[in-house]
């Protein structure tokens, strides 16, 4: 069976799953469009034969789609995945699942009321080969107990609409979601705290940012967010153990001896860096909707998990820099837990 999808929202990131989808994955084929921009709704869904339809509402019912890929703007996810759910088809939304933790709960609840997973949150860290082979590592007990995890997350730079508190909701929220799933453990407080600012960034943003997170097993993290580094696009991690520690490898890249000097090019996007993890997200939900099975990937709770987090650590960051407990409902049993 070839899973027919339709897109909702045909701007950079939709765009370029609808390449993957088209170009990389096999079983899928992307089937409609749609954009509140009709005319590049028109104009994407002609590039791979698709329809371009008005709406999110019309695309989820209509026959020729199998399942929902969401790659609206963040405010719009909540509502198209509630009506995906209501249609009973799978959904893959973009991260964030909805801007506030009620909406993301609307979410939870819709899907228990259906019964079954149909949401898969575009977390893609989870897919990517370096945090799949840390998480084996700490898993077959190769560090011992984990209790310190480091961590950055840097970006060259950003354009003015950037605010500081995206540096958690946009930028850290990624952390938050792998971390949650590389300790299987959960955060149960965050803190924000910020250095001297870089000279080179808009006047209105606060960057660096450092954050910390604390487990409910008590391991501790520290995270760097600094989206105007200037010099590329750089991920590290590093899970330090009771025996020993494991660190995120570096992309692979030659290294070039010339001029006297020996290097390495870094990575300059998140769209290059975790290209392989993009589409191996993309392979596993595409054979999950195949064989009609639920998705394994980040779920509805998940999505609500990093928003409540992503709340905590905003609400620590407008106050200056306090300790903010993270406020989270008792797991349901969908998802794992025993609510
Ligand atoms: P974008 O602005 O380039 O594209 C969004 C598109 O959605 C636009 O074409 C806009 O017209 C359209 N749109 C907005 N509301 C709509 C609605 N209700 N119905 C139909 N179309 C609508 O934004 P982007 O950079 O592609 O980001 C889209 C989403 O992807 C965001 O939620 C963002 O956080 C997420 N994202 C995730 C990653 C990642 O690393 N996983 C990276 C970048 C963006
Ligand atoms: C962007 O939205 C992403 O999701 C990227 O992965 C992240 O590195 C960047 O900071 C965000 O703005």
């Amino acid at each position: 069976m070839t899973v027919r999808v339709g897109v909702i929202g045909a701007g950079m990131i939709g765009q370029d799953h609808i390449r993957r989808l088209t170009e990389v994955v096999t079983g899928a084929t992307v089937t409609a469009v749609t954009d509140i921009d009709a005319e590049r709704a028109a104009e994407v869904a002609a590039r791979v034969g698709a329809t371009a339809l008005p709406t999110g509402t019309d695309l989820i019912d209509s026959p020729v789609v199998d399942a929902v890929l969401v790659t609206s703007w963040g405010p719009t996810h909540a509502e198209h995945v509630l009506n995906a759910v209501a249609a009973g088809k799978p959904v893959f939304c973009e991260k964030p699942l909805a801007t506030s933790a009620e909406d993301c709960l609307r979410v939870v609840e819709a899907e228990r009321a259906h019964g079954r997973r149909l949401v898969q949150v575009g977390f893609m860290r989870r897919f990517d080969a370096g945090y799949r082979q840390m998480k084996e590592v700490i898993t077959a007990g190769g560090i011992g107990t984990p209790l310190i995890v480091h961590c950055a997350h840097r970006n060259p730079t950003v354009p003015e609409a950037y605010t500081s508190r995206m540096a958690a909701q946009d930028t850290a929220v990624h952390e938050i979601d792998v971390l949650r799933w590389l300790l299987d453990d959960e955060i149960v407080s965050a803190q924000v705290v910020t250095p001297r600012a870089t000279s080179k960034r808009f006047a209105h943003l606060k960057d660096p940012q450092i954050m910390y997170f604390e487990t409910a097993g008590g391991v501790r993290v520290d995270l760097e967010v600094f989206v105007n580094c200037q010099y590329g696009y750089d991920i590290q991690c590093e899970t330090v153990g009771e025996d020993g520690l494991v660190r995120l490898p570096d992309p692979a890249a030659v290294g070039v001896r010339a001029a006297g000097r020996h290097g390495t090019a870094v990575q300059q996007d998140w769209k290059g860096r975790f290209v392989d993890a993009f589409d191996t997200e993309f392979r596993e939900w595409i054979a999950s909707v195949e064989a009609a099975v639920e998705p394994t990937g980040p779920s509805a709770w998940d999505g609500y998990a990093a928003t409540v987090i992503t709340d905590a650590a905003v609400r620590s960051l407008d106050s200056g820099g306090a300790v903010v407990t993270v406020d989270m409902k008792p797991r349901p049993a969908l998802y794992g837990g025993t609510a």
